[in-house]
């Protein structure tokens, strides 16, 4: 029997620890051991960057140590993750998201992330990319019309920017021609509902579940 939890527990403390040789080698240890992909990344490589993020606050790491671990996370996924997890990849016709991560924030792992996932559930995803301000995302909605927007942030500041996003498609009359979907380490459900945002998703697979259920396709 395989103890997915202690091998990725181990891959959590590598990232952690910042290093990448060993981080490689564990996540492929765990895909052999029939881990899948998915528990790879939620419950080994992010919850080691959290950590990373907790030493930071701590004063024991610093930006380096952050753009370190930033680059360990996207090698393992890049190399071994991505290519699996796109192996499942559903037929499209789900729906059409746009997505970005929000002005003055430029954290984009979680929100590639989850655009990956939603593409593997056969939404089409247009994405912005990072530090997207108001005015683009309207200008992003007026012209692809998709069905949900979503937005991520990573700081506590940056994420009042996604009220100034919402006010901005209320003022340019498309409020109610998209859904809102938000989310990123710092948001919380109950922001979501203060901002009049129509779903909060707290990490990739509750925000494919979230989409789904916003377009009455789950
Ligand atoms: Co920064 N950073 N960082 N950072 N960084 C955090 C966010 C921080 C919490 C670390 C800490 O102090 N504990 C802290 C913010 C504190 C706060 O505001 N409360 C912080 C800080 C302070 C900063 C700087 C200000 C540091 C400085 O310059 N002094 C600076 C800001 C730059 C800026 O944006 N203007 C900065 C910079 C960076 C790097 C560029 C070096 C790098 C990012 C590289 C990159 O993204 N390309 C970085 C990193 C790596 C982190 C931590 C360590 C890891 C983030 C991450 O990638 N997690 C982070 C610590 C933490 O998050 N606790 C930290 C892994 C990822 C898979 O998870 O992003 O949470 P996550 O995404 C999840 C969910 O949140 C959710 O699903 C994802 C997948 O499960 N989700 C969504 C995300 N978006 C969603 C959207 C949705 C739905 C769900 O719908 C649309």
């Amino acid at each position: 029997m395989v103890d997915c939890k202690d091998l990725l527990n181990r891959v959590r403390r590598a990232v952690a620890g910042l290093d990448g040789e060993l981080t490689r080698k564990l996540v492929e240890e765990a895909l052999r051991a029939g881990c899948s992909p998915l528990a790879v990344v939620e419950e080994g490589l992010r919850p080691g960057m959290w950590e990373v993020g907790e030493r930071f606050e701590r004063g024991e790491y610093f930006l380096p140590e952050l753009i370190a671990a930033a680059d360990i996370f996207n090698g393992v996924m890049g190399e071994l993750l991505l290519p699996l997890l796109e192996a499942s990849r559903q037929s499209s016709g789900r729906g059409r998201v746009v997505i970005g991560t929000v002005r003055g924030d430029i954290h984009d792992i979680g929100k590639n992330l989850v655009a990956v996932m939603l593409r593997v559930n056969g939404f089409e995803v247009v994405d912005l990319g990072v530090d997207v301000p108001p005015e683009k995302f309207v200008e992003a909605v007026r012209a692809y019309r998709p069905d949900i927007l979503g937005m991520s942030a990573l700081l506590t500041t940056t994420m009042l920017e996604m009220r100034n996003v919402i006010d901005a498609l209320r003022a340019a009359g498309l409020r109610d021609k998209v859904k809102v979907i938000v989310g990123g380490a710092p948001v919380t459900e109950e922001f979501a509902r203060e901002i009049g945002a129509d779903a909060y998703a707290r990490d990739a697979v509750e925000a494919v579940e979230k989409c789904k259920k916003l377009l009455g396709r789950d």
